[in-house]
């Protein structure tokens, strides 16, 4: 009976110090996301969550920041405090960056931008991997254009979170094509924080203030326009193809082209959210010591409703929605 359990306890603190030594060699990544405003970033943290896991060789500590800043700047102290291997941040907003990062920096922990970007100089962190929201926002406008054909437009838009890469990015890009539309005029211009119920809520108001007076409309994620499709079909405004109000939307996500698909939203630009694996090829050589770009970009592309052909987007079908990985 001695000898059993002499026996039991030595393969019990076998056991302890074998899994000690694996938790030892994870590698510790501290992951400081935005929130959950919408589905792109579900799909986002789902995506870091499945590839970051303990069977890939990560100790992943995640903080949901929901959208407020200070709770993302702690959190990423507190990484810097737990001694993680590696910091990965998707800025809320592009201010306010230059003091954790340098922190992070002293204690000798990379830092990886990811999704959206900040305002500091890039040798204060790693590397970036992202998409190019600018981008995103020009081939919203180039297609409203090539829709248009010369027609005039006058153009509400919903933004996304005020201060975000996302949304900065977006406006400047579909600006920039819009300022060589002298027969378009943007009414109005606000944050819905890209979210379901922000943008229901701005296009309750922009209703109330251009009845009648807008025939497009801009929402810089695909959750607004699920929350202006709800005001307008309470207003007893059409839209999409064959409607009043041409609507674009951004993220491309599943339910958003399942509106496209239907012909209820004209145009979406995705937002690629499956990005980890970027990441993780990027911490995969710096723990060889190589070196890694400024910055990797994630591709995007676009999609049009059934009937709608364009040189800037995919006219959308069945399968192409089936295929879809998020
Ligand atoms: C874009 C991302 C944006 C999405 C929104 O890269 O930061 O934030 O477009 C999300 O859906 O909330």
């Amino acid at each position: 009976m001695k000898k059993l359990l002499a026996l039991l306890t030595a393969l019990v603190m076998v056991f302890a110090l074998c899994s000690f030594a694996v938790a030892e060699d994870l590698i510790k990544v501290g992951f400081a996301q935005v929130g959950h405003e919408s589905d792109w970033r579900n799909a986002n943290t789902e995506n870091y969550k499945s590839v970051f896991s303990a069977e890939n060789g990560y100790e992943l500590s995640f903080v949901d920041a929901d959208n407020d800043n200070a709770a993302q700047l702690e959190a990423v102290r507190s990484f810097i405090e737990q001694g993680v291997d590696y910091i990965i941040i998707a800025p809320i907003e592009t201010a306010g960056w230059n003091t954790v990062l340098k922190e992070a920096k002293d204690a000798g922990i990379p830092v990886i931008i990811v999704d959206r970007s900040v305002d500091a100089d890039p040798s204060e962190y790693t590397t970036r991997v992202g998409t190019d929201m600018v981008k995103e926002g020009e081939t919203a406008g180039n297609w409203l254009a090539e829709y248009l054909a010369g027609k005039d437009a006058n153009i509400l838009v919903i933004e996304g979170s005020v201060g975000s890469s996302a949304a900065l990015g977006r406006s400047e890009g579909f600006n920039n094509i819009a300022k060589a539309h002298s027969e378009w005029k943007i009414l109005d211009s606000q944050s819905g924080d890209f979210t379901q119920a922000g943008g229901q809520q701005v296009m309750e108001s922009f209703i109330k203030s251009y009845p009648g007076k807008f025939n497009v409309l801009v929402c810089q994620n695909d959750n607004e326009a699920y929350g202006a499709m709800d005001a307008m079909n309470a207003a007893g405004i059409t839209y999409g193809v064959g409607g009043d109000v041409t609507l674009i939307s951004y993220d491309a996500t599943k339910a958003g082209l399942g509106y496209t698909l239907e012909g209820k939203i004209n145009a979406d630009v995705e937002c690629n959210p499956i990005q980890a694996d970027f990441v993780k090829t990027v911490i995969e050589k710096l723990q060889k010591g190589e070196t890694v770009d400024a910055f990797t970009l994630v591709v995007d592309q676009a999609f049009v409703a059934p009937g709608i052909t364009s040189q800037y987007a995919t006219t959308l079908t069945q399968d192409i929605l089936t295929a879809r990985p998020y």
